[in-house]
């Protein structure tokens, strides 16, 4: 038995929480299948070229609910997720969006940033990270974060890629799940031999605006998302 409590404390300290063997792995197959079905068909680039130039977020999203397919439901419905998610976030929290994310053999991968803007500390998204495949050193696709940075602001000028002292580097399993803080300072390292995707299941706790993510914070830039602009540049 998972002890919610004691991942959730876990989660309040870090930023982060990482459960290996989350998931069937059946399911992780048929939602994997899904996932490079889609991309198969479709591997166009949804953000604008400078926006992938400057924040080295070589990241193709997919929404599937958006489209009506709900090849996904059962994992966002999935009890124990929501009893943790409920542990963590507390009660009326809502989902906001289900974001598969794909990245291409010898891509970047996602430069250091966080998910939305720590003025307000209450006002954060949720990252639920599925993970359908293995990723590791080989593969490429490692996500570093900094425990502990949802608590100290604004991430630092700087850089968009390189090291930041103290980052622990995940290797997600076939499985996991991340339950990642959107004011956590996190990265995902060049990906190599193999493609990589990830799945999200964003929620936020109550009274925080569903557009909280449409601003993402970069050490060069802070980018918004609805109409594509770098609001700021940072150095
Ligand atoms: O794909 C991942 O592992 C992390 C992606 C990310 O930065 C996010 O979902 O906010
Ligand atoms: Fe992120």
């Amino acid at each position: 038995m998972m002890d919610f409590k004691e991942l959730s404390k876990f989660f309040h300290k870090n930023g982060y929480v990482y459960i290996k063997d989350f998931f069937n792995p059946n399911l992780m197959d048929e939602c994997h299948d899904e996932i490079t079905t889609h991309f198969k068909k479709d591997s166009t680039y949804k953000h604008d070229v400078s926006f992938i130039e400057k924040s080295k977020t070589d990241v193709i999203p997919w929404f599937p609910q958006i489209e009506g397919n709900n090849k996904f439901d059962d994992l966002e419905m999935d009890k124990r997720l929501c009893d943790l998610t409920e542990e963590i976030l507390g009660p009326r929290w809502r989902s906001l969006y289900c974001m598969v994310m794909f990245s291409n053999v010898s891509s970047n991968g996602q430069a250091w940033h966080q998910d939305c803007s720590p003025d307000n500390k209450k006002n954060f998204n949720l990252n639920r990270l599925v993970y359908t495949m293995d990723i590791d050193a080989s593969t490429g696709g490692e996500i570093s974060l900094i425990p502990g940075s949802h608590k100290k602001g604004l991430i630092p000028a700087g850089s968009a890629t390189e090291q930041i002292h103290d980052d622990i580097k995940i290797k997600p399993t076939k499985g996991s799940l991340l339950m990642l803080h959107g004011h956590t300072w996190h990265r995902v390292h060049p990906i190599f031999n193999k493609i990589r995707v990830s799945t999200n299941f964003r929620c936020v706790p109550e009274n925080t605006p569903d557009n909280v993510t449409d601003v993402a914070i970069y050490r060069n830039m802070l980018f918004r998302f609805s109409d594509g602009k770098i609001i700021a540049e940072r150095n």
